[in-house]
């Protein structure tokens, strides 16, 4: 069985949009079936509803895309974690690199009462590295603290979330199944309704943010200050651009590896897409393109047609050209002027930041004010 056949009827999750009874405790039996430890606040809508609509609509655009949200199914997210531990992909490592080494001295930062919110399912060492300096901070003062995941897939969520709460039993945990800002929109209510004296931290790991084009990523800053007041945090994580000390070949590699994990990954859209939707995708006859684009300070991911042909979706019949590209992912690359001047149009003041030892890789203390 799969975290998947968790529906959200059952009691074990705590729906906000219907009425609903609190949970009690849950854990897996022998069987590796979920019974009731950690109780999951569950605020997502139907999110896959789009998934036909979004791809037509891509597919019949002149330049031909496909959103990369949909990258992430359940092979999807597999073959990430794959290309997280590839020696080319350093993004996950300097990120885990700098909070093994400062996460004691972030944390310091915070005020005494604060909630860490994590945007995405923490699972890795990055996130252990953050509760480790929580718990030691915890056992100097007794203030308040609780550590709050915000991720739509309930199945990793669940999985890391009870994992991480064993291995820190006396963290305050708090998973919450919802998009991002819903979920952030939630936990400022619960704040400012009963815990006035609480401060949000906001952590955006993995330079999630590059995903997002400029125009996104703005809204996206803008959105999430208005759900915060002065003197709440965004950490946040953003690849740097290339410097001299960075050259286009560490990213060019990081998207091209040896082991073709990340072409994998990039092609699995279009197994998704022939499941899902009953298309008819010849995935032989695609490739993985990834290039660094200077200009725009991004790698940006594509799959590559090496043949005409035309593909059936739904209704739609789409023609595919001989070298015809479809844009699947962008992967903005940041340096330093370029956050803090995003985060001081949505104002948030970079007070701070953190690199690795070859400054491949950035966090940033951006404060709310
Ligand atoms: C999850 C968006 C941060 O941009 O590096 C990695 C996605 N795609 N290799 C990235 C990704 C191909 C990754 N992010």
């Amino acid at each position: 069985m799969s975290f998947t056949d968790v529906s959200p009827s059952k009691p074990d999750v705590l729906r906000l949009d219907n009425t609903s009874t609190p949970t009690s405790a849950t854990q897996f039996s022998a069987e590796g079936r979920i019974n009731p430890v950690l109780p999951l606040i569950h605020l997502r809508g139907d999110e896959f509803g789009g998934l036909q609509t979004d791809t037509v609509r891509g597919l019949l655009n002149p330049s031909k895309y496909l959103l990369p949200k949909y990258l992430y199914d359940h092979r999807g997210s597999e073959l990430f974690e794959q290309i997280t531990a590839l020696p080319e992909y350093y993004l996950t490592r300097c990120e885990q690199e700098i909070l093994e080494s400062s996460a004691d001295e972030i944390l310091s930062r915070a005020e005494a009462n604060f909630w860490l919110v994590e945007l995405g399912a923490g699972s890795g060492k990055k996130t252990r590295a953050l509760l480790h300096a929580m718990r030691n901070r915890q056992m100097t003062n007794q203030a308040l603290m609780r550590y709050l995941p915000i991720d739509i897939s309930e199945e990793f969520l669940y999985a890391s979330s009870l994992q991480l709460q064993e291995e820190f039993p006396a963290i305050d945990m708090q998973p919450i199944c919802a998009e991002f800002l819903q979920g952030v929109g939630y936990l400022t209510m619960q704040r400012n309704e009963h815990y006035a004296g609480t401060q949000l931290l906001i952590y955006f790991p993995g330079s999630t943010i590059g995903n997002l084009t400029r125009n996104e990523a703005a809204e996206f800053f803008l959105k999430l200050r208005a759900l915060l007041r002065e003197n709440d945090v965004l950490l946040l994580a953003a690849d740097m651009n290339a410097s001299p000390e960075k050259p286009i070949s560490a990213l060019h590699e990081a998207y091209n590896d040896a082991a073709g994990v990340t072409a994998a990954f990039n092609l699995n859209i279009l197994h998704r897409l022939n499941r899902e939707l009953a298309a008819d995708f010849p995935i032989e006859a695609y490739k993985h393109v990834a290039y660094y684009n200077a200009g725009e300070s991004r790698v940006e991911l594509f799959l590559e047609s090496t043949r005409y042909h035309t593909v059936s979706i739904a209704d739609y019949r789409i023609e595919i050209g001989l070298a015809e590209r479809i844009h699947t992912e962008y992967s903005h690359k940041f340096n330093e002027n370029m956050i803090r001047q995003m985060a001081s149009l949505a104002n948030f003041t970079s007070v701070a930041s953190w690199t690795d030892a070859r400054e491949y890789f950035r966090l940033y203390w951006l404060c709310a004010s």
